[in-house]
């Protein structure tokens, strides 16, 4: 049941509805008298029936100007009927809440989080009751160095109940998660498992793909477990051109689900990146998750069809999701339109590597990334990080990412973006964090942040890994609209000259496998005040906030769709055969 549409409000910037006036936390916060006793005057100051509204899903900030720049705490609030069943169990699913959230339903604590990109579940089945109920939640934007992301970042911290918001009910033993997918070993067999929390050893689950009529079953382990195959021999791979996905049904006990999923295997051979058994180049771009025109937090289906259309229309084959998970509407768009993905979570630059607290916090964000997203065809990546200074405390902290990650999913390639040091004209690929990756990534900004445009031509590459290399962002920002000569800062030329001295220097790098560069739709960040030109966005889309295309979108696509970026090697149709 969709809970999302107008939550009275409440701005409390002192988190005064939570803390006591000596800074003891009310543990069941002020509202558990509202309602209790009708004609209680207490509290009389958060009173919901006269707070404004704000819409969820939504960042607060693009809804009411005062909110703009407001980071810290905002109470919501609504009513619902409901009428709950026997037998059920009912939990309060949250899409994202950025970036700490705290939920009471009737007065009742369900649970706290932490973490803005990823979502969750809070049991209410013990609190919620036979018709009219009420759901507070607290959800707090403010920015700590001990968080995932840090203090600095490059992105608007929206804050709010980004994503949806629903009730879901479930029997007392349900699907709670599930991996289903094309064994790397035997062709034409699906295999994974199903979990059933509440589930007891010994119970049947059942998997079954009724297009192909095939179907398999297994049986619960005392940890709740199954593990499920079944051979599909007339199957169709799910490929960038033809992204063929097939309905899964599994079902256990009392409850069944349906899922849409695709079939296809992903793996490095030397610097080779094989999808299918076959090598490919992936040509991407990176997108934030800020919503096309609009502005704010991307979260519908509507953004989603057309920042994924616009990569399409670039002639990608491959996205770049930075720099945190995005939300599943995206998701399903790249599964349906064919677009490889790169999963990212927010370790981004300069976390406090040498703390145990934030490691925790790092790796229960990539739990819920990989826990909730591992059914995408679409997904080939996970990446760990973006841009982390080269400490010991920072390799390790990240390889232990990177160790988890491959238990949790041991059928992705596991990534990300380094930086890159320089030898006079030498740029160098070495850090140590290369040794805990399956593909390297890296960033440069030759011609922006350093150089001219055609400081590219006389670069030359040093790379210290046999492993594939994808080029995780360069570029450059121009103000659309805004014209000039090859070396005018800020013009679209300039910008467009960065990108076409790039792809001859990429194209001298034997072991590169793709690109995604920064970035396809300007967006919102603090650090970007230049006034004229910035004004609040960075700028180095290739297409503007309100969807005017830039000459370097041009450029890029031209190169995509006649195949002139990338190693002949990985391109197996070759370059003389590319398709206008
Ligand atoms: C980077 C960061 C990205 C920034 C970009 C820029 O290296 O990874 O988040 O937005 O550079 O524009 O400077």
């Amino acid at each position: 049941m969709p809970l999302d549409g107008d939550w009275a409000s409440i701005v409390d910037p002192y988190f005064n509805g939570l803390f006591s006036f000596h800074h003891e936390v009310k543990a069941n916060g002020w509202f558990l008298n509202r309602k209790a006793k009708p004609d209680d005057t207490f509290p009389t100051e958060y009173d919901f029936s006269k707070a404004p509204v704000l819409k969820v899903p939504a960042d607060w900030n693009t809804q009411r100007e005062s909110l703009l720049y407001y980071e810290g705490p905002v109470w919501y609030q609504r009513d619902f009927t409901y009428q709950p069943r026997e037998h059920t169990r009912i939990f309060l699913h949250i899409g994202a809440a950025n970036y700490r959230s705290w939920f009471w339903v009737n007065g009742q604590k369900i649970c706290e989080h932490e973490g803005g990109y990823t979502s969750f579940n809070c049991e209410v089945t013990s609190a919620i009751h036979a018709g009219n109920n009420f759901v507070v939640a607290a959800v707090d934007n403010a920015r700590h160095e001990e968080d995932v992301p840090t203090l600095q970042t490059d992105w608007w911290n929206y804050g709010g109940l980004t994503r949806s918001v629903s009730l879901i009910e479930v029997p007392e033993a349900f699907i709670d998660q599930y991996d289903v997918h094309l064994s790397r070993k035997e062709s034409n067999v699906i295999e994974g498992w199903v979990h059933v929390e509440g589930g007891k050893a010994g119970d049947k689950v059942l998997i079954e793909i009724p297009e192909l009529r095939s179907a398999g079953s297994g049986v619960l382990e005392a940890d709740g477990r199954a593990q499920v195959s079944l051979v599909a021999s007339k199957l169709e791979r799910w490929t960038p051109q033809s992204p063929k996905l097939y309905t899964v049904k599994i079902s256990a006990g009392a409850d069944s689900i349906e899922d849409l999923i695709g079939f296809r295997t992903i793996e490095t051979r030397g610097t080779k990146i094989l999808l299918n058994g076959q090598p490919i180049f992936l040509r991407g771009v990176a997108i934030h998750a800020e919503a096309p025109y609009r502005l704010g937090r991307a979260n519908t289906d509507k953004d989603a069809e057309i920042l994924l259309g616009w990569a399409k229309e670039l002639g990608c084959n491959f996205v770049r999701l930075a720099h945190y998970p995005h939300d599943e509407t995206m998701l399903r768009a790249a599964d349906r339109k064919g677009l490889l993905v790169w999963s990212e979570i927010p370790v981004y630059w300069a976390l406090q590597f040498d703390n145990s607290k934030v490691l925790a916090k790092a790796q229960q964000q990539l739990d819920e990334e990989i826990g909730t997203s591992r059914n995408h065809a679409a997904i080939i990546l996970w990446s760990m990080a973006n841009e982390t200074p080269n400490t010991e405390a920072r390799t390790r902290f990240i390889t232990t990412l990177a160790e988890r990650a491959r238990t949790l999913d041991p059928t992705r390639l596991i990534t990300a973006a380094l930086l890159v040091r320089a030898e006079g004209q030498t740029k160098i690929i070495d850090d140590p964090l290369g040794t805990a990756l399956d593909v390297i990534g890296f960033n440069e900004y030759i011609g922006w942040y350093e150089q001219q445009p055609n400081g590219a031509d006389t670069t030359q590459w040093r790379i210290e890994y046999q492993k594939p290399l994808i080029v995780s962002e360069f570029g450059g920002g121009a103000k659309a609209g805004l014209h000039g000569g090859n070396n005018e800062r800020w013009t679209e030329e300039y910008q467009a000259a960065i990108y076409s001295h790039q792809f001859e220097m990429l194209n001298r790098i034997p072991q590169l496998r793709g690109m995604s560069p920064w970035v396809l739709m300007d967006f919102r960040s603090p650090n970007r005040p230049l006034e004229g030109i910035q004004d609040g966005f960075n700028r180095k889309g290739l297409i503007s906030d309100q969807g005017q295309k830039k000459k370097a979108f041009f450029v890029l696509q031209k190169a995509y769709l006649e195949n002139s970026v990338g190693t002949p090697e990985s391109i197996p149709q070759g370059r003389s055969q590319a398709k206008k």
